[in-house]
């Protein structure tokens, strides 16, 4: 099956991507440079300083990305880069900041690539500014109608096998309906849970994994999850749909603060219960 080839690649640097039959890395394909704060809400996900994969900020403190991209990883060598433009540069706006804990979607399954969410969670708040913003969720069972036009951005490959791109690339991708996903793949392979999108010559690639697709302007759609190959002709990218997640990140986000807050809530109960008991 496609998609069984699909899972048998990846990783840039760490990152486990789908879909190729080798293990070179592939950025965007067919796309154009970014300018410096045109996409303020993509993330650079870093594994040792290493291009892991993209991600998207939609709170100060969280990253949305790809559960593949998560799966089996330490958090120590984890780090989000915000307002990122050049991947070998320090550009101005930018702002790194480790990533102290993650949280794979419980139902992720890596054979069949279903659920493929993760959210990162910033050891400490970004900045928010002209290079960093955030970006909203989708209202809950968004669907975007075929030939719906995207944006679609990372720092992955420019070819299939090729090298990753040092400039951000940006994308623009149609919305692919699933009965023409399911026939290019299997019935099976394709779960209202996934998206699809495509043009011609123009794709996601390796590397680009975990990063945003933008549908409608405002809102992450979608999120890079695996395909046959990249760009390859009646093969779409296939992405997570954000929209059927929206109930799973916001519990995620609620119920998992940075224990730092917490430390400072404890520590405030602490020295009041001290000043009254004097
Ligand atoms: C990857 O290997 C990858 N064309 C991501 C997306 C797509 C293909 C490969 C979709 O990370």
């Amino acid at each position: 099956m496609l998609t069984l080839a699909v899972l048998t690649t990846f990783f840039i640097g760490s990152g486990h991507c789908n879909l190729n039959f080798t293990t070179e890395n592939e950025r965007i394909v067919g796309g154009q440079d970014a300018t410096p704060g045109e996409f303020p809400y993509q993330v650079t996900l870093l594994y040792n300083s290493n291009l892991m994969c993209g991600g998207t900020l939609i709170n100060e403190s969280w990253v949305l990305s790809a559960a593949h991209c998560c799966f089996g990883r330490e958090f120590e060598p984890l780090s989000a880069v915000m307002g990122n433009h050049k991947l070998n540069a320090v550009d101005s706006g930018e702002q790194t900041i480790n990533i102290n804990k993650y949280f794979v979607h419980p139902a992720y399954n890596s054979k069949t690539i279903e659920n493929d969410i993760c959210l990162l969670r910033l050891a400490k708040k970004a900045t928010l500014g002209n290079y960093v913003r955030t970006i909203n969720l989708p209202q809950k069972q968004q669907e975007y109608q075929p030939n719906t036009v995207c944006n679609c951005t990372g720092w992955g490959t420019t070819s299939e096998g090729g090298a990753i791109s040092n400039i951000l690339q940006k994308v623009q991708l149609k919305v692919v309906s699933a009965n023409t996903c399911k026939q290019q793949y299997t019935p099976e392979a394709i779960v209202n849970t996934m998206m699809c999108a495509a043009d011609s010559g123009k794709d996601s690639c390796q590397g680009d994994s975990g990063g945003p697709l933008v549908c409608k302007s405002g809102e992450v759609s979608g999120i890079v999850s695996w395909g046959y190959g990249c760009a390859q002709a009646g093969y779409s990218g296939v992405y997570t749909k954000t929209s059927y997640y929206i109930n799973w990140i916001n519990e995620t986000i609620t119920n998992n603060p940075n224990s730092s807050s917490l430390a400072k809530v404890s520590h405030l109960v602490f020295i009041l219960a001290a000043l009254l008991l004097l």
